[in-house]
């Protein structure tokens, strides 16, 4: 009975401390950073094809797509290390956990995430033929 009720506080404890957690995280400042999926040339590139962010900062990835063609921002490893709090596009907001976002021609989205781990992470268009045409990138995680 003692360990049933000891078991129950820790859950609310721990239910508490998650909730603290992604408030905080909510709560504070957020950066930009700008990528294009494409350009409007046709080009199969990412623009920039180098991302920076810092570890525990709350950044909005600002996505669109100036191409003629739809592409996709697929960076699995990096999504896995990040606290996604939403993607918002066409006053859709989307919670949880995100992997890869497709975006067609002239759309835009908004990601607001936190990257949580620092590395390096890989970033591609999962369009067949696009990532050997050159469409990557790379994703930099430093801690501060
Ligand atoms: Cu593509």
């Amino acid at each position: 009975m003692k360990q049933k009720i000891l078991g129950l506080l820790f859950a609310i404890l721990l239910f508490c401390c998650l909730i603290n957690v992604s408030e905080t995280l909510a709560a504070t400042e957020t950066r930009e950073v700008r990528v294009s999926l494409g350009n409007e040339a046709g080009e199969l590139v990412f623009v920039p094809n180098h991302l920076e962010f810092i570890a525990g900062k709350k950044y909005t990835i600002k996505l669109d797509n100036p191409s003629p063609t739809k592409h996709y921002f697929t960076s699995k490893d990096f999504a896995d290390a990040s606290w996604t709090q939403k993607v918002e596009a066409a006053k859709v907001e989307v919670k949880g956990a995100i992997h890869e976002l497709e975006l067609k021609p002239s759309a835009e989205a908004e990601w607001v995430l936190v990257p949580m781990k620092p590395g390096k992470y890989e970033l591609h268009c999962s369009i067949a033929g696009h990532a050997e045409a050159g469409m990557i990138g790379e994703i930099v995680v430093s801690s501060e």
